[in-house]
């Protein structure tokens, strides 16, 4: 085959001889070769590092099924769905996606589409039934089938010990509000780390402590209970100190070389106009915002505006207790769906949050805002505030209305256009060398969407809860080809 050599762009002074001398400014060719002709597809140019790490993730409770099988205890979803009027037509993780039998063949989809890890979530109750004390060998069993058929298909497991699950003997006794649960998780989560970290080298403690203790102050997630100011503050604090008890029993008992972090979705500040005063802003108040949680995390301590806030509602700890939850972390994990707008104020924090006008976009869950520019001040603002040297998306994805054609096919448009517009910003701060490792799309498959069921769908693989059966939709085709090209399509 003869070459034939094609010029890359085409210089300003052969311009200017195709338009004359006095062609205006607004004529020159841009600097760069362009982006979206046919020749150079976007994704030639919107590249990540070498070696990024594409997931995708999904939770225990959400797709495992097999509420009782093997010995599995009960948990407080079991609980909470089984009671009439909480969940959205009384819809239960009784069956779920059944991956308890069917995860082989969905490993074998991860594979298809290209996926370099996967993150799951261990259910507490199908290991340790009471929450604490005999362990179900078979529970464990489950996981250590998953483990090895992600390792056989050159798959990169990454667990999370908690994902909202919480065995119900221990709610009997006080779940979240009981400092006995924070050390019976890290329990629960050493033992597992020490059993599974010959080959998952990520662990992650809790997935959204600020998601699962509002269960204590609203009906629409597990247990559904209503506690004061003050109870709020105490639980609060048993949780984040769960995650430092369990890093320590992590570190504990995995092998060497075991990474540990969480998965948190703290408030992405993100400020309204890219202009130094708002940034400024975004930057004091990713602190605020996040003060019970990412913030007592990242730096061992409650902030004096937090306390000060809270006066006599504030929680009690100790100085042991601050530097458990302060363990520095191999990584942090965010879970990034929406912005919460930022902007500067003459006050005394610095700042004030921009509420969302009631005809902002949003994707089929009515919380979930399309803000695609999170994805780049979530992890940019950890890095600079935190100086995180090793972050993770643990999740991102929309929820949608997805119909099957006559043909068998689904096309989300409406996910596509979150997911390229998201990663466009993410590819924006990796760019920028913000230290992203890895993205989980969330999720590899339609599953039980907690107090919403099964009408709200998330997953990049649509599936007809009836049959079982799995149909890669549009967004899996685009996933595939972002993965392919490791850059944004
Ligand atoms: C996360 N909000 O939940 C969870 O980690 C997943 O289990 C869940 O399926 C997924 O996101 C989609 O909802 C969230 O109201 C639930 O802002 C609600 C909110 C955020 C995250």
């Amino acid at each position: 085959m003869i070459p034939i050599p094609v010029p890359n762009f085409f210089s300003r002074r052969s311009l200017l001889k195709l338009f004359g001398a006095a062609a205006p400014a607004a004529f020159l060719p841009p600097s760069l070769p362009a982006q979206n002709d046919a020749a150079s597809p976007a994704g030639q140019v919107r590249r990540f590092p070498q070696g990024f790490f594409w997931g995708s993730a999904t939770a225990a409770y959400q797709v495992e099924g097999a509420a009782n099988l093997d010995g599995r205890g009960p948990s407080i979803w079991d609980t909470f769905s089984h009671a009439s009027g909480n969940t959205a037509n009384g819809d239960t993780g009784d069956v779920a996606n059944d991956e308890y039998h069917l995860y082989r063949e969905d490993i074998q989809r991860m594979k298809d589409i290209g996926l370099k890890c996967y993150r799951f979530s261990v259910s507490w109750s199908r290991v340790i039934p009471q929450g604490t004390g005999a362990v179900n060998q078979k529970g464990l069993d489950y996981y250590n089938r998953v483990v090895d058929a992600l390792m056989a298909a050159g798959i990169a497991p990454y667990c999370t010990l908690f994902h909202w699950d919480l065995p119900q003997a221990l709610q009997d006794k006080g779940g979240w509000q009981s400092r006995d649960t924070a050390r019976a998780f890290a329990d629960y989560a050493g033992f597992v780390a020490g059993k599974l970290s010959d080959r998952v080298k990520h662990f992650m403690t809790l997935n959204e402590i600020g998601s699962f203790i509002s269960g204590y102050n609203s009906s629409d997630t597990a247990p559904g209970l209503h506690v004061d100011e003050a109870a709020f503050a105490q639980l609060t604090h048993y949780a984040v100190l769960a995650h430092g008890w369990g890093v320590q029993a992590i570190r504990a008992q995995a092998r060497p070389g075991t990474k540990v972090g969480i998965a948190d979705n703290p408030t992405v500040t993100t400020p309204v106009i890219e202009s130094a005063e708002h940034i400024k802003a975004a930057s004091i108040a990713i602190r605020e915002e996040n003060a019970s949680i990412l913030t007592a995390i990242m730096e061992g301590k409650y902030t004096d505006a937090y306390l000060h806030r809270l006066g006599a509602s504030a929680p009690k700890f100790t100085p042991e207790e601050m530097r458990a939850i302060g363990s520095p972390l191999d990584f942090v994990g965010l879970n990034v769906y929406t912005p919460s707008y930022v902007r500067a104020a003459d006050n005394s924090q610095g700042y004030e949050m921009v509420p969302f006008p009631k005809s902002f976009p949003h994707m089929y869950s009515p919380w979930l805002n399309v803000g695609p520019e999170s994805l780049y001040w979530a992890p940019k603002l950890v890095s600079q505030v935190w100086k995180m040297k090793e972050i993770y998306i643990t999740e991102n994805g929309a929820s949608a209305i997805d119909t099957l054609t006559p043909e068998g096919k689904v096309f989300d448009v409406g996910r596509v256009m979150y997911l390229r517009n998201y990663l466009m910003h993410l590819q924006r701060a990796v760019a920028e060398g913000v230290p992203v490792r890895g993205y989980f799309l969330w999720s590899f498959l339609d599953n039980y969407e907690w107090s919403d069921g099964y009408q709200r769908r998330f997953g990049i693989n649509y599936v007809d809860f009836k049959t079982e059966k799995r149909t890669p939709k549009l967004s899996a085709e685009f996933y595939r080809e972002v993965i392919a090209r490791n850059a944004v399509v």
